[in-house]
């Protein structure tokens, strides 16, 4: 319609701040209508030549048509004029009502759009606000989760050790149940056997009383018999040194002699055990040179003590085991030279001797 380009209507695409609302301008422009003007009025001078009266009159006439036809042409001309302004204006009137109703939706939809608008602008500023606030969750998640992995890569590794611990303190508790076991076993033997050895406690305890009991008497007769032996003794003239008792003979008799002496005085032939015995009976035989129980008669150079034990540590003179002067000399005596020590004399030499026996102190 050309009404349309007669009558721009301005909305802005866009307002500069999108708080302020959007101008909607219409401007209307109605056509200028124009104006006829208007024909010349009967009265207009017409200049008629002066002629002949009819001439005239005919030329008046005939300009009477003229302005009649042409008023008439004109008030046509008019009419249509009129007409078709009365057509344009309705049409810009419709235009007119069409743009207002326009410009009403257009102010409806503006307060709409800027409802619209305020709402967007509040779920924005709440979408900021809650973009932020996720942001930050996002960030305390992201810490949060990156702790929760530490934790549980820590908890993976607990996890195995004890896992770890757990086979190993299993493996542990069999073993301590069998041993357990096998204790409760042990200890229920352990238990009869006590009981048993209680018993056998008691009863042992009961000989020991008795025991006792007869070891004190023993102890006793004991006592008096050795006060018996030690008076007997010391009346044959015995003396006593250490765990042993000598008699140092006043006769002389062959070794073999000497010997069956001792025995039948309930010892034998001296055996000397230490350097200490043999001091003792260097300074208790004086001068004399007694047989002592030692003798290589089953074997030359054998030497051997009266109860058969080997001899370990001698006190012999000076050149001395010699069989001096190729006489067999197969028994001993002491107190030899100055030394006092030992020689290997014949057997069958009599000289004095030493007995030897032992005694309880
Ligand atoms: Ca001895
Ligand atoms: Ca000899
Ligand atoms: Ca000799």
């Amino acid at each position: 319609m050309a009404a349309s380009s007669a009558a721009p209507v301005t909305v802005p695409a866009k307002a500069a701040k999108p708080d302020a609302p959007v101008p909607v301008k219409v401007a209307i422009h109605t056509a200028p209508v124009p104006v006829m003007a208007a024909p010349p009025a009967a009265s207009a001078p017409v200049t008629v030549a002066r002629a002949t009266p009819v001439r005239v009159q005919s030329r008046r006439s005939r300009l009477y048509r003229l302005a009649v036809v042409g008023l008439g042409l004109l008030c046509v001309l008019l009419l249509i004029a009129i007409t078709v302004l009365w057509i344009k204006f309705n049409s810009l009137n419709l235009q007119r009502d069409q743009l207002q109703s326009s410009y009403t939706n257009l102010m409806m939809e503006r307060d709409q759009f800027n409802a619209s608008y305020t709402n967007l602008m509040m779920e924005r500023d709440q979408l900021n606000a809650s973009n932020t606030n996720l942001m930050r969750e996002r960030d305390q998640l992201k810490t949060s989760n990156t702790n929760l992995m530490m934790e549980r890569d820590q908890l993976k590794n607990s996890f195995n050790n004890l896992n770890l611990q757990r086979d190993q303190l299993q493996t542990s508790n069999t073993n301590l149940m069998k041993e357990r076991d096998q204790l409760q076993t042990s200890n229920t033997n352990l238990m009869m056997k006590r009981d048993q050895l209680q018993t056998s406690n008691t009863n042992l305890m009961k000989e020991r009383d008795q025991l006792q009991t007869s070891n004190t008497n023993l102890m006793k007769e004991r006592d008096q018999l050795k006060s018996s032996v030690f008076t007997n003794l010391e009346r044959q003239s015995w003396v006593f040194f250490d765990t042993s008792a000598y008699y140092i003979s006043t006769d002389m008799k062959t070794w073999n002699e000497s010997r069956d002496d001792c025995e039948d005085n309930g010892g034998d032939l001296v055996i000397i055990n230490s350097k200490e015995e043999q001091e003792y009976l260097t300074r208790k035989v004086g001068s004399k040179q007694p047989w002592i129980g030692l003798t290589d008669s089953e074997s030359e150079n054998q030497w051997k003590w009266v109860d058969g034990s080997a001899l370990t540590t001698a006190y012999w003179a000076e050149g001395e085991p010699n069989n001096w002067n190729g006489i067999e000399e197969d028994c001993v005596h002491m107190g030899f030279k100055e030394n006092k020590t030992w020689n290997d004399l014949s057997c069958s030499s009599k000289r004095q001797w030493i007995c030897e026996r032992r005694v309880f102190h």
